[in-house]
């Protein structure tokens, strides 16, 4: 059998005032864990090298530019790398990214987007998602005690949800995937991957505990349902792993939810976080467990019907 170990390193609270050798160095620690309870990929949180920037407020948008990253590695990372390099661990890393890069009319300006990035252990990318689904606002809205400005801060990712055979840990390969925090709601995104037999999907979040927006008609313990409720029927309907990664804890003021998981193509939760602190969970996943829901109920070839979907691209 085709057996991966994997971790999700759920990070707490990092605070607006701690810089990133703080988080780096704490993830560092997280490694070590892995590395002495043999993982072979370690899976990071959404935007993990900062605290979750978006609730705060800047009139000019490059006056955020603190929060981003030009570059992979950098001085403050390099530390991550040389522990992946080290330990010969493949790592998921989510993160502000700044590219000059061209847009649709061809113009090459200052793009930023909420990105994430598969490393090998020799440091080479093998994957790269820019978030899609970005929730939130793009202006401050007096209306809420904390801001979600990710509509403010990020571009709509341009990579579409991209699929690759990655060679890591004793499996050999594994058809290894992305997601990013709000992107775990939408079916399609998962179906996307599911339509190239991913076989893991990596994602990190930063979901806050109090949804601004309940106004009353959602109560808070359904906060972690709907979270896992999302990724248990992704993993499911598309016959896959997932290890979900959370930022938990309260950072200036405001609690995120922690609860990382990661579940099997069956749907079952086989770890889950407990604390709302740093905290390594890990699972050993038998890859060819894939096989039978995508051979059977969600053989996509036999039995999906898409000519009757027309309405979810507009047709
Ligand atoms: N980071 C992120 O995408 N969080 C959202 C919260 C949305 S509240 C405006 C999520 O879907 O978990």
């Amino acid at each position: 059998s085709r057996m991966l170990t994997v971790a999700a390193a759920q990070l707490g609270p990092i605070q607006k005032a701690e810089g990133r050798d703080v988080a780096v160095g704490r993830m560092v620690r997280l490694m070590e864990r892995a590395h002495r309870r043999g993982v072979e990929v370690v899976v990071f949180p959404e935007l993990a090298l900062t605290t979750f920037f978006p609730r705060h407020y800047h009139a000019d948008i490059a006056e955020a530019d603190g929060w981003f990253e030009p570059a992979l590695p950098s001085n403050e990372t390099a530390p991550l790398f040389e522990a992946a390099r080290k330990y010969g661990i493949a790592f998921h890393l989510g993160y502000a990214e700044i590219a000059e890069e061209a847009d649709e009319t061809g113009t090459v300006r200052r793009r930023r987007f909420n990105t994430a990035v598969f490393v090998s252990p020799e440091g080479e990318v093998m994957l790269k998602y820019r978030k899609v689904h970005l929730p939130g606002h793009a202006e401050y809205d007096p209306t809420r005690t904390v801001q979600h400005l990710e509509k403010r801060y990020f571009e709509v990712g341009n990579l579409g949800f991209p699929v690759v055979r990655a060679p890591v840990g004793q499996a050999g390969e594994v058809n290894a995937g992305m997601l990013i925090c709000n992107d775990r709601r939408w079916p399609e995104a998962w179906r996307v991957l599911g339509l190239q037999q991913v076989e893991l999907v990596m994602l990190g979040y930063n979901t806050p505990s109090l949804n601004m927006e309940a106004r009353g008609f959602e109560a808070h313990h359904l906060r972690v349902f709907h979270s896992h409720l999302s990724i248990q029927a992704g993993c499911y309907q598309n016959a896959c792993f997932a290890v979900a990664t959370a930022k938990a804890g309260t950072e200036d003021g405001c609690e995120l939810f922690g609860h990382s998981i990661i579940v099997n193509p069956q749907g079952e939760i086989m770890a889950q976080a407990t604390s709302w602190d740093d905290e390594l969970i890990t699972a050993d996943c038998n890859l060819d467990m894939c096989a039978l829901g995508r051979s059977t109920i969600f053989n996509f070839a036999a039995h999906r019907r898409p000519e009757a979907y027309g309405r979810i691209v507009g047709q």
